[in-house]
């Protein structure tokens, strides 16, 4: 029998070792790709020198394509070393990426010399395809999802319709190494696991990379997957705790009741992404299984504390919703974390100082909530996108000078430090310094006075100590340049769940 091609596929390091959870995006690329091609992984996460890793690995002669995951951001630097390194030493093996990154800016990444194909959305039916085609010989324009070069020119094929298919397989977690590298102690629980149940989110936020990528299309796993998962990383790997990395917990509530069943058998302290008005439409039956199973934290896009410009965004809820949303998460013993979108560009001033005041009405109805800031950087609209509304979100950018704002025309570009940040939503180039340094002072003062809960490294006497040194501050909104509140966080090395998750 003919020897499979195999595959190498890379998750570039995003994370320390400790915050390392399942890098879901490779593990289900190789469960599909098995009976087609062999393929492994290695986890930049885990493996701190992966780059060397990975040409060790290609030097050993069986590798005959790779394929890195590349988020937008930190993850973007690495996979650009570890792309040129290989195209340096192993200049036949064909590069492909595929992840949020190259699904939005397909034409950046395929502007360098480093890579070879740019793989846009879900990425198991196209990668495969793909792979037939480079080894069996095949039309590349017909690849649904697919970004090349032809003839010197980017070419993006149609985009590959949204499939549900990747919920019907068993994930190889054996295939990233030690499992045990993935489960850890977070508020959660001593042995938390990153999962995925669901997949996809049916609406379609211009700001969410997660719109872009499935386009307003959601599917639910059927229960029995989630029971059987749950089975087996409850009693095989010791979990604990589950933090749900579904796009949107929360769906249609005939839905979602069958999968709260399963979480209320097992118990399991849960985190999961919800939206206020799934929250708000789940009957009394269903809430009390959302208690029974022990939902801790739900993280809920609040984005903004002005209607019109959640109508703008096409986020589809209001500000009453999110303040009901609370009182509801507030009496099931649930913790609502709210992320905030500061800064939009049409008044970048009015629009974060009105969110640090609905911010501190939120503390005062329900101090326990916990608060995400990200800026507002939208993100040009991905290649073969119809929403005329992402379009419209970046049509007018400007810098703080009020020269356009031009996005980056290559990879490199994109990893240049003001864009990762742009990226990782912590600065905008409509920012002058006067705004910057008060949405910095800001963030540390709140953070002070209300650690996170989700910090479980920090002892409880610093987080008492932190929350002390701070008080005056937040209550008299002196944020100024609180530099007795930066040396301390320095000193505590309080933990930023932005950063690292939980
Ligand atoms: C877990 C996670 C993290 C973890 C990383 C993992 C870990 N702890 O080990 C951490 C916490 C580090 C993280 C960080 C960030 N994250 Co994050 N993260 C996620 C999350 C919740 C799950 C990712 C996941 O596992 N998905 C499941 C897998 C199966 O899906 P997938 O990765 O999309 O993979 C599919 C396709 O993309 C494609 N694909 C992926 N890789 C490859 C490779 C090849 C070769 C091919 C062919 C295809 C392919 O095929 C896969 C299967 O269909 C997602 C939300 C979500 N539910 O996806 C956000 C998400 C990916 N993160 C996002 C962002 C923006 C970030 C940050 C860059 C910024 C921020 N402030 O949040 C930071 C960077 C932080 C930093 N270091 O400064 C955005 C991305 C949006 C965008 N436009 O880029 C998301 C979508 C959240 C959101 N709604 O905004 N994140």
């Amino acid at each position: 029998m003919k020897a499979l091609k195999h595959v190498l596929l890379i998750n570039p390091t995003i994370t320390s070792r400790r915050s390392a959870r399942f890098p879901l995006a490779v593990l289900n690329l190789s469960a599909a790709l098995d009976g087609s091609y062999a393929s492994s992984i290695i986890d930049g996460n885990i493996d701190r020198d992966f780059v060397a890793t990975t040409l060790r690995t290609l030097a050993g002669g069986s590798i005959d394509a790779v394929g890195i995951s590349v988020m937008g951001g930190p993850q973007l630097r690495n996979a650009i070393r570890v792309s040129q390194e290989i195209r340096a030493r192993f200049p036949a093996v064909p590069i492909i990426w595929g992840g949020h990154f190259p699904s939005i800016c397909a034409e950046p990444a395929l502007n360098t010399p480093y890579l070879d194909y740019a793989v846009r959305g879900q990425g198991e039916d196209t990668l495969r395809e793909l792979l037939d085609a480079i080894f069996g010989g095949g039309d590349l324009g017909a690849i649904a999802g697919l970004s090349w070069r032809s003839g010197g020119q980017v070419v993006h094929n149609r985009s590959r319709a949204f499939s549900a298919a990747s919920l019907t397989r068993t994930l190889p977690y054996e295939r990233a190494g030690d499992p045990r590298n993935y489960v850890a102690r977070t508020f959660l629980g001593r042995r938390t696991t990153g999962y995925q149940a669901a997949l996809g989110c049916r609406f379609r936020c211009t700001f969410c990379g997660v719109a872009s990528m499935f386009r307003g299309k959601t599917a639910l796993p059927p229960a029995a997957r989630l029971d059987q998962d749950l089975r087996y990383l409850t009693t095989q790997l010791g979990v604990d705790a589950v933090q749900f990395f579904d796009h949107n917990f929360f769906d249609r509530e005939q839905d979602t009741a069958p999968l709260l069943e399963v979480l209320a058998k097992y118990q399991l302290p849960w985190w999961c992404f919800a939206r206020s008005d799934a929250l708000l439409n789940l009957s009394e039956q269903s809430w009390a299984l959302v208690r029974k199973s022990r939902l801790r934290m739900a993280y809920i896009g609040a984005e903004s504390p002005s209607d019109w410009l959640l109508h703008d965004v096409r986020k589809g809820t209001s500000t009453d919703q999110t303040l009901a949303a609370i009182e509801k998460c507030r009496s099931n013993g649930v913790i609502p974390e709210l992320s905030f979108m500061l800064a939009p560009p049409h008044d970048p001033e009015g629009e974060t100082e009105r969110t640090f005041d609905f911010i501190r009405h939120v503390k005062r109805i329900h101090p326990k909530t916990e608060i995400m800031l990200y800026i507002y950087a939208p993100l040009p609209p991905a290649p073969g996108s119809t929403n005329l509304h992402v379009e419209r979100a970046v049509a007018n950018l400007r810098d703080s000078d009020g020269a356009p704002l031009v996005f980056p025309s290559t990879a490199d570009g994109w990893a240049e430090p003001q864009w990762l940040s742009y990226w990782c939503h912590t600065d905008v180039p409509w920012l002058n310094e006067r705004m910057r340094r008060r949405i910095r002072d800001f963030t540390t003062v709140l953070g002070c006075r209300f650690p996170t809960i989700t910090d479980v490294r920090s002892a409880s006497w610093s987080k008492l100590a932190l929350r002390t040194l701070a008080s005056w501050r937040y209550r008299f909104q002196r944020y100024e340049r609180p530099w007795e509140l930066t040396l301390s966080k320095k000193l505590i090395r309080l933990a930023d769940p932005r950063v690292t998750g939980l």
